[in-house]
């Protein structure tokens, strides 16, 4: 199979070249490159800034990944995942401050980098913004953003691949695979497309093993994490006409089963399994914190980014999410259930 093979009847693929060929020649002027992604960094967020790590240290580059959050444990397997960087200003901002180039994945908003973004904006370097969220802001030198794609993993692969052809090491499929399987909700969200598993196939070619990466990234919760997950099912309720269903998980919850906030990850998703629901609605009140966070998904034609950006929060068509820090748990979820019912009407 041919590069354009795997880039074909994509109206991207041209916006890729001539943006590919400005990423390459700032990088032929350049040393040190720093990668970044969003705060509570998802399998696209780590899985894509590796994927573009072990490029650039293959073409000679110093190259350093450094977040503001954590690495999430589930994503520790992964090859290059202990040289993330976890961001102080002290050890970190000169370093950010001096790069040549900063690479900023998976996120389309400075804010979503929180102390990072001050620093970033204030460094020399060359900003290229890689992404696939709706309506971006506009802040960097070269934006390679593909709104339709699955996952930013997708736009990475087309990006190395128009580099260096389509051959790519086992290092990058894996944290290639690993980003587009958990942004496609493992090949099941709306995205996924032929093309897609024409990627994915080729990831696989080129020595990402479809079995372990699934097997690591969906059948290793802990004990804790599976009764956090009984709990919330066993106390779901559908709402509207049985259009909605809401998911509630509250601080005793986390406390009674013992799961960490790190283990809700993949309940959202979970959330739209009934039939004839349109919206799922998981609320999660953090364990150890006075923070309220909301995954809204879903169905056919219902915007939830839509939703979620009534309480400044963002995300795709079919998943997003908020965040509200103040208040008390019935009286947020009735806020939330406020917005949720008149989108659902409206439909
Ligand atoms: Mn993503």
């Amino acid at each position: 199979m041919t590069d354009t093979d795997l880039m074909n009847n994509d109206k991207f693929v041209l916006e890729l070249i001539e943006k590919s060929e400005k990423v390459k020649q700032i990088l032929d002027d350049s040393k040190k490159i720093i990668i970044t992604t969003h705060i509570n960094p998802d399998g696209d967020a780590i899985g894509s800034a590796l994927a573009l790590y072990h490029f650039l240290l293959s073409i000679d580059k110093d190259v350093w990944i450094i977040n503001y959050s954590e690495t999430p444990k589930l994503y520790a397997f992964l090859e290059g995942s202990e040289n993330i960087l976890h961001f102080t200003l002290m050890e970190h901002g000169k370093l950010i401050e001096s790069a040549d180039i900063i690479f900023i994945l998976d996120l389309n908003d400075l804010s979503r980098l929180r102390e990072m973004a001050s620093i970033i904006e204030s460094s020399q370097a060359k900003i290229v913004l890689i992404d696939h969220h709706l309506e971006p802001k506009s802040f960097a030198d070269i934006e390679i953003i593909d709104t339709d794609a699955s996952s930013t993993g997708e736009i990475i692969f087309k990006l190395i691949s128009s580099f260096q052809g389509n051959k790519i090491s086992k290092q990058i499929s894996e944290s290639l695979y690993t980003a587009i399987m958990t942004d496609s909700g493992n090949f099941r969200f709306q995205r996924t497309d032929a093309a897609l598993f024409r990627i994915a196939a080729h990831l696989i070619d080129c020595g990402a093993d479809p079995v372990m990466l699934y097997d690591r990234i969906y059948n290793t919760v802990s004990f804790a994490a599976m009764a956090l997950l009984g709990e919330a099912m066993a106390n779901a309720k559908l709402l509207f006409n049985d259009r909605v269903n809401l998911f509630v998980i509250t601080r005793e919850m986390f406390s009674r089963t013992g799961a960490i906030e790190a283990d809700v990850e993949n309940f959202a998703e979970k959330t739209l399994m009934v039939d004839g629901v349109e919206v799922g609605i998981l609320i999660t009140q953090l364990p150890d914190r006075d923070e309220l966070r909301c995954s809204l998904r879903s169905k056919a034609n219902i915007s939830v980014r839509e939703i979620a950006s009534k309480f400044s929060g963002g995300g795709h068509f079919h998943a997003a999410g908020l965040r509200i820090y103040s208040g008390n748990l019935e009286e947020n979820i009735k806020k939330i259930l406020t917005e949720v019912e008149k989108a659902v009407i409206n439909f």
